[in-house]
This record gives C-alpha cells, structure tokens and sequence, in this order.
C-alpha cells in the first residue's frame, strides 16, 4: 500500500496496470509513477510480468484481478507480445477496456488506432495526469473529448485530442517511497529518474522529440534515494537521457551518493565531451571504486555521420573525459556505438569501432540503428536508401552504403566481442592479439567471429573452457606469429579468471608430479626470487601445494609485463589464490635456475 493513502470517494472502476519488462531484473518505473499518481482517487493494481512469460499465464493473472479497465505499458521490447493478450482479453471480456501507454504507441497513434481495433485509448506520451483524468471520465461522463493527451473511438471514427501540457513534475507521488515491494526490488534494477526530456536532438531518438529539461526538485531526490539506500537496493539505474545537463544538480547527486552509498552501485547516461574539469577531478578524487559506472553513447565518430543525425559531438573532448576517468581507476565505463548510421559504411563503422576501442572501455556495445516511430531518421529514411523491420524491434535491414551482407559481418564481430572483451575473461591475450597479431582491434574481432561462425559454434553452448579452446583453434588457423607467448598469455587469462585453484586446464597440463614438487620445493626455499611481494606471503610448501598452480612459459613473462619485451627464455608462473582474495600471479626467468634433486 502506498504512503499516499486512498480517499474515501475511490472511485468503483477497478484498473490493472501492466507491462512486460525485457527480463525480471527490469522493473517498469512508468508503472510506480501511473499508480503513485492515480492510488489515491482509484482502485489501481499494478502486475508486472516478462516478454518470456507465456500468453496464457498472464492472462490468467490480470483477468482474475477482476479489472474493468486495462493498461499496458508499451515499448519497442514487448509491443507484438502485447497484442497477442489484447486480443486474448478482448475475446475473454468485450467489455473491458484497453488503455495503452508508453513510447511505443506515443508516435504514429492514428497507425496503432487502426491497426489494433480492440484498443479503446491511447495515452499519448507523459501518462501520469492523462490516466488520472481518463479514469475519471471512464467511471463517470465519459467525456472523452475533455482529456488532453489522448486518442479514442467515437462511433467508427479515430479521434486524437490535443497533447496535454507537461507536468510540473514535483506534482507526482515518488514511485518508491511507501510501496511495499522494495524487498523484491532488492535485487532487480531500480530505474530512477531525476528529471525529463534531452536538450540534445539525434534523430534516431526518440528523446529528442520532446523540447526542454525539467528536473525534480533536488533535496526530493535526494530524500528518494536514501529510501532507496537504506532499504538495500543493489543497482540503481538513472535514466535521466544526459545526467551531466545541469552541472550543479549532478554535482549535489554525485556528492550525495558518494557520502551515503552504504554499498548500492550507481549506473548514469552523461555525456562526456560536456564533462567539465572540475567534475572529473572531483569524481578521481572522491568517488569510491565500483560505485559509480557511467554508460555514454559514441555512437559515431564520423562528423559527417553525427551532422546528418544532429548529433553535435566533440570525440577529442569525448575522449579526454574517457581517458581520465579510466587513470581514476574508480569508475567503470560503458561505451556505446550504433552500427548503420547514415553514409557510415562498412569500413567507415571499422573506423569508428577501432577509434572506441583505443580508449579501452570496460564494455563497447555494439547496437544497430533502429528506425524507431516518431524518429527523424525514420521520416527521412528514403534519402538514405533504408530497408527495416516492418514490426519491431525495427531493425535496419540495408541502407545506400550498408548493404545487408555487412550488417551481417558487423553481427559477428559484435557476438565474439561480448564473449571475449566485455566478458573480461581474456584481457592480457586480447590486448596482445590486438596491439601485436591483428591489424586492429576490429580486424581481430571480425576475423574470429567470422570463424566462429564457420564452424556453427553460434549455435551451441559453451562453457568458459570452450571459448579458451575456440579461440586457441582459431588462432591456430589463422597462423599467429608468436602462438606460443599467446598461449602462454591464454594460459596466464584461464588461471586468473578462477576464484579458486582449478581443478582443470583447457590445454593439456603435462608437467609430471616430480617436477611440479621440485618447483614447488625450490620457490618455498628461495621465495625471493619470484620478488618482494611473493616473499612476503610467507608460504610453506603444503599451502602452495593446497593453492597454487604453476605453469612453465616459453617466454619471460615478467619482462613482457614490466617492458612489453617478448624474450623467448622459459619463465615459472605461479598462481597463488588466497582464501577470500581470489588470485594473484607471479613470474621468474627460469634460466639458470637448478631444480634438481627434490
Ligand atoms: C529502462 C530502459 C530499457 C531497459 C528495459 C526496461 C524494462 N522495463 O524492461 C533495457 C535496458 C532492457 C532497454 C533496452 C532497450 N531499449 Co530502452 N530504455 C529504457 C529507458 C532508459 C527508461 C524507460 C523508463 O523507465 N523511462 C521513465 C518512464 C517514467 O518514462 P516512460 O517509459 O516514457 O513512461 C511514461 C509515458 O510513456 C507513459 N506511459 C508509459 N507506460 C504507460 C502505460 C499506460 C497505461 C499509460 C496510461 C501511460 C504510460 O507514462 C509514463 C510516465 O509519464 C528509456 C529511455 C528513457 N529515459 O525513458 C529507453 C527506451 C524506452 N528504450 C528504447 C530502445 C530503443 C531500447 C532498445 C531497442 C535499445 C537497443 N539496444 O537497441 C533495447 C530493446 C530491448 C529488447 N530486449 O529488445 C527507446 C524506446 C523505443 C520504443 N519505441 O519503445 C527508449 C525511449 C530510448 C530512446 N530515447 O530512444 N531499455
Ligand atoms: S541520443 Fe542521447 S543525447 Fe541524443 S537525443 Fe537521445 S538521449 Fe538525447
């Protein structure tokens, strides 16, 4: 039950409001928002349910909820498996009435009207007060034409009202403080907002149809997410479309955050090259690691491109702001990129990709254009010759100079990419094929993900083992100069991405037992000349035998970390994993060095 109470006159017409999120982590904020507002005057459940749940089910749910009106939420991710439970509830129950809501059907209404006839109204963009007056008019007058922001029928006729003023948004109800289902939000990810619309306009946004920034009165906000903190939320996603607008609010969120986040991760959309001096330094001094992750869009880094889609971007600048939080060492970055903008062709989008991957980003996504309803890029699509999706999500099938056998190689440098790179398994291998064996980082991605697909392992299954074994065959195939340091490196990235001593190698372990005793032995006796750190570990031959492994290189590992130099003597590694502190690696020339006895 909310905070805000219900009043006595509430009203008899009783209202589901429903949606279905992308997967169960995802919690529907526009939902909280509409009961928030509407709770008090109106009987008004709210369901949330997923794209994977089964039609049936769902159904069930909402119809034993006894409701004469129904809301859906509608997005690009769940508008074709909205329909299919309009048409099933509709069959069930003529009367009820359908109301939908949501970016997807905000844009070309007359289009949904007529194509979904067993819709009575659609709620046309911000949907708090327009929901609140059309229950009003459903359990009274029915006055349709009396509510802004909406489209309805009369007789056979599609009508669509004026657009309703935008909303003084310290008018709505918080969407958290006072339900009571923030224990199962505890670990889901809870978007929040700060304020609405982008004063930014790239065409394939559909944030930049809306005009102007309001922003949600700041000590609110603040006393909003300390509700949040407090009860133990885990992630908290703002989705506010550029947190980094207005200087001095983001500067009192950020400051806030740092001093009460109690553990709770913060993700925000900013934009970087409007990233002021004084707030990246502020954020490399105070903001403790792992608590803030920024996600900023590049999408382009051809000027060209960004002029056509609106989009005014400063890369230099752009990249200045990466580059210094990444020396920070304190925020995780994900960059994102958007593969078949305009006159972006093939090797255009490599460009782009390389001049994004030089900057290291924790993660890079790579997404594809979608010609979103409403969007400018979509209302000029001809002159750039586009094919797409006829339903959602839309996707761009060609264009004058993507042609859809690129699109389809671009898909595989984006499938070996999230396995290899923003999965972390491999960061000193990749780096190396990267910077030594491949002509550049995209190069390298598309030519694996191109042999990954030759070999059909798209379709099945893999466990980490796998993607070590797959990308050694690969590079076998594609005849790397230095195979042994890479393998090596392979073997360093496997051990590393173990909490614990592994049990198994991808690669055929055939030290034998005597040898591993009488490496083991001589680094318990002279553990100096593995270094400092090791030495002062202290460790006894037992503990390294319970947790350590070793591996010989046939390169001087500790050379190529400290000077980047590959010296072809055999080097020892070893892996100790402590209790609770997961591994920690260990290097020295071998040359010289006497095991024998033992
Ligand atoms: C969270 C989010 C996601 C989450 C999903 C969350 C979930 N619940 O499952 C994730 C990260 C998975 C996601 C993915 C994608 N997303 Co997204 N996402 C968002 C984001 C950032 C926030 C949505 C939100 O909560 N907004 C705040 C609420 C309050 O605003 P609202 O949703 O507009 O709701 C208001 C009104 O629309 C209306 N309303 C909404 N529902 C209803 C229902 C009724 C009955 C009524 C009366 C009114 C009403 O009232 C609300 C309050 O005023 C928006 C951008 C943004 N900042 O809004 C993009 C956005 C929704 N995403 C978008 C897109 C394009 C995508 C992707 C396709 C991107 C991609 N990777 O290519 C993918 C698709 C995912 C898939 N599986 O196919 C577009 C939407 C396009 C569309 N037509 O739906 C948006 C608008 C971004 C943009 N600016 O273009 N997304
Ligand atoms: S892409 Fe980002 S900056 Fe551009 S209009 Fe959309 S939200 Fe604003």
């Amino acid at each position: 039950m909310n905070g805000h109470g219900r009043t006595e006159g509430v009203s008899k017409v009783k209202t589901v409001i429903t949606t279905l999120n992308a997967k169960y982590i995802h919690a529907s904020l526009a939902l909280r928002y509409l009961k928030a507002y509407c709770q008090k005057d109106f009987d008004i459940e709210m369901k949330e349910f997923t794209i994977k749940d089964t039609p049936m089910n769902i159904v069930t749910d909402i119809v034993g909820a006894g409701p004469t009106v129904v809301g859906f939420s509608c997005y690009i991710w769940n508008i074709e498996e909205t329909i299919i439970l309009i048409d099933m509830l509709k069959k069930i129950n003529p009367e009820l009435k359908i109301v939908l809501g949501g970016p997807e059907v905000s844009y070309d209404v007359e289009y949904w009207m007529n194509r979904l006839t067993d819709v009575d109204f659609i709620v046309v963009g911000e949907g708090e007060e327009t929901l609140h007056h059309l229950l009003q008019e459903i359990s009274s007058e029915q006055k349709y034409h009396m509510v802004f922001g909406i489209a309805y029928r009369k007789e056979d006729k599609v009508i669509i009202n004026p657009p309703r003023p935008k909303l003084d948004l310290n008018s709505i109800p918080s969407p958290y403080v006072g339900f009571d289902d923030l224990d199962e939000l505890r670990n889901r990810v809870v978007y929040y907002e700060t304020s609405r619309g982008c004063p930014f306009s790239c065409s394939f946004c559909l944030s930049s149809i809306e005009v102007g920034v309001r922003y949600f009165d700041l000590e609110r906000t603040k006393r909003e997410l300390k509700y949040l903190i407090d009860r133990g939320i885990k992630l908290i996603k703002f989705v506010d479309r550029t947190f980094n607008i207005k200087r001095e609010y983001a500067m009192e969120v950020f400051d806030f955050l740092i001093k009460n986040h109690n553990g709770t991760v913060f993700q925000f959309e900013i934009t970087a090259d409007i990233m002021r001096p004084e707030v990246l330094s502020f954020l490399a001094e105070n903001a403790p690691p792992g608590i803030f992750r920024f996600e900023i869009g590049v999408q382009s880094t051809r000027d060209e491109t960004n002029l056509i889609v609106n989009r005014k971007q400063n890369f230099q600048k752009l990249s200045h702001t990466v580059n210094t939080i990444k020396q920070a060492k304190n925020i995780d970055q994900h960059l994102d990129l958007i593969a078949g903008l305009p006159e972006e062709d093939y090797e255009s989008f490599r460009k782009t990709f390389n001049d994004v991957f030089d900057l290291r980003p924790e993660e890079l996504q790579l997404g594809f254009l979608k010609m979103l309803r409403g969007t400018g890029i979509r209302i000029n699509a001809e002159k750039y010759g586009y094919t797409w999706m006829e339903h959602s999500p839309y996707e761009i099938l060609g264009n004058d100079v993507l042609p859809f056998s690129d699109i389809v190689k671009i898909k595989r440098v984006e499938d070996v990419l999230e396995k290899y790179w923003n999965a972390h398994r491999m960061d000193r291998t990749v780096e190396f094929l990267i910077s030594r064996e491949f002509g550049s980082a995209f190069d390298f991605f598309q030519q694996f993900g191109n042999y990954w697909e030759l070999n059909g392992w798209q379709r099945i299954g893999h466990q980490l083992e796998d993607l070590f074994i797959r990308l050694y065959e690969f590079l076998q195939y594609a005849k790397v100069k230095n195979l042994p340091v890479v393998k090596g490196l392979m073997q360093l990235d496997y051990f590393l991405t173990q909490k614990n001593k592994p049990r198994k190698t991808w690669w055929s372990f055939d030290m034998d037992k005597k040898e591993q005793q009488r490496w083991m032995k001589m680094v318990a006796e002279q553990p100096q000349r593995l270094g400092t750190a090791f030495a002062s570990l202290g460790l006894d031959e037992r503990e390294l035998h319970k947790h350590a492994v070793l591996e010989i290189l046939p390169f001087d590992l500790h050379e190529y970390e400290m000077y980047g130099k590959i010296k072809a003597t055999e080097s020892l590694l070893i892996v100790y994993y402590e209790i609770g502190k997961g591994p920690r690696h260990f290097s020295m020339a071998t040359e010289h060095v006497q095991i024998l006895g033992g």
